[in-house]
């Protein structure tokens, strides 16, 4: 059986000729880079004629951004020459000469992509079901921990046992993205316990040394800029010809505050930089408990958007600490977010039928 690594460089090397090209969600996230790389290994195991080629959709600058990502890894023998980022492959060169698309973490290609929408052939993903695609094979949607518990479950299907590389990466996804497997985050799903059961005697640390690690990556911020918090793990989503970005920021407002005390600039000059009509930052953070809040920017004032999402349950209290900025900048508000169960994967869905009815910014 070829290795993970062999797999990785020989998949680089031939990135031009690629037939498949692996692609997890534009915020790059851990779930989406460690799936779309042991996908694109599973599916190369059961063809290694295939050249499935795992893309991680961002620059490779940015990689540094998510040390969790960095840690892992390493932990796994990952060597990162042999990682292929968006800066480094010509995808439209690709699909022109018929390479097609299987996506993972995500169902519904981000805007920017939605010309190759004829690409997609597969799909691997634990967001809500956009309806998109209806052809793919596989096209499995389901409600899951984490993507890379479906990964795990393919090569479970396929008959492949895990290596001990390929189970780290799994692992520790899965550990992050159910905050280790604890039901009261309300993550955790019977079917990622039973792919934990099986996959986690198969890595190299135990399994709280392991989360216990991946957690301080995960929110280790140290020096990164207002502008890298919100580009680290951000989206962008087109509501009607409202452009919304939402970046999710693990740290509380307060604390921001003191990494950058012209935090509301920055935010400003980051939606003006992107055109955004509405951009939203997510603090997620522990306190010992998790806990949210929320920052709305918007270019005008809007009232009722605060409205909406107070009526759709957010539980939404103003902070009073930083001054909120109006006129030129644009409207900014501050709120601890008491639901802390509503995450972007939640907050999406609302915002579309938001601006469904609405119809503006
Ligand atoms: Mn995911």
């Amino acid at each position: 059986m070829i290795s993970l690594q062999s797999y990785l460089s020989s998949s680089k090397l031939n990135a031009a000729q690629a037939k498949f090209v692996i692609l997890g969600n534009e915020a790059a996230d851990l779930d989406s880079m460690v799936s779309s790389i042991a996908y694109g290994y599973l599916r190369s195991l059961q063809d290694a004629q295939l050249l499935a080629l795992p893309v991680m959709p961002i620059p490779r600058v940015d990689f540094g951004l998510r040390p969790e990502a960095v840690y892992l890894f390493h932990e796994a023998g990952v060597n990162l020459d042999d990682v292929v980022f968006s800066d480094e492959i010509d995808l439209v060169k690709l699909f022109a000469t018929g390479a097609e698309m299987i996506l993972v973490d995500h169902n519904r290609l981000p805007p920017q992509l939605e010309r190759f929408n004829d690409r997609v052939a597969g799909i691997l993903d634990h967001h809500k079901d956009e309806g998109l695609y209806v052809d793919a094979s596989p096209r499995v949607i389901q409600t899951i921990g984490s993507t890379a518990s479906l990964v795990a479950l393919e090569f479970a299907r396929a008959g492949i046992g895990l290596s001990r590389e390929v189970a780290t990466l799994l692992g520790g996804t899965l550990l992050l993205d159910t905050v280790n497997l604890d039901p009261e985050a309300g993550r955790v799903t019977d079917a990622d316990l039973d792919v934990a059961a099986h996959i986690l005697p198969l890595c190299s640390r135990s399994q709280q040394d392991f989360f216990a690690i991946m957690q301080k990556e995960k929110f280790n911020v140290a020096g990164l800029s207002t502008h890298d918090l919100l580009r680290k793990d951000y989206k962008e989503f087109q509501f009607g010809t409202v452009q919304c970005g939402i970046g999710s920021v693990l740290l509380s407002v307060m604390d921001w505050l003191k990494l950058d005390p012209n935090l509301c600039g920055g935010v400003a000059l980051f939606a003006r930089a992107r055109n955004l009509d509405v951009l939203f930052a997510m603090n997620g953070f522990a306190d010992p408990d998790f806990r949210r809040e929320l920052i709305v920017f918007c270019g005008t004032r809007n009232d009722h958007l605060v409205d909406f999402l107070q009526k759709s349950g957010l539980d939404l209290t103003p902070l009073h600490y930083p001054e909120k900025i109006q006129g030129v900048h644009g409207f900014m508000g501050f709120y601890n977010q008491g639901n802390a169960g509503i995450s972007r994967k939640k907050l999406q869905p609302l915002l579309a039928s938001y601006y469904r009815t609405s119809g503006s910014a």
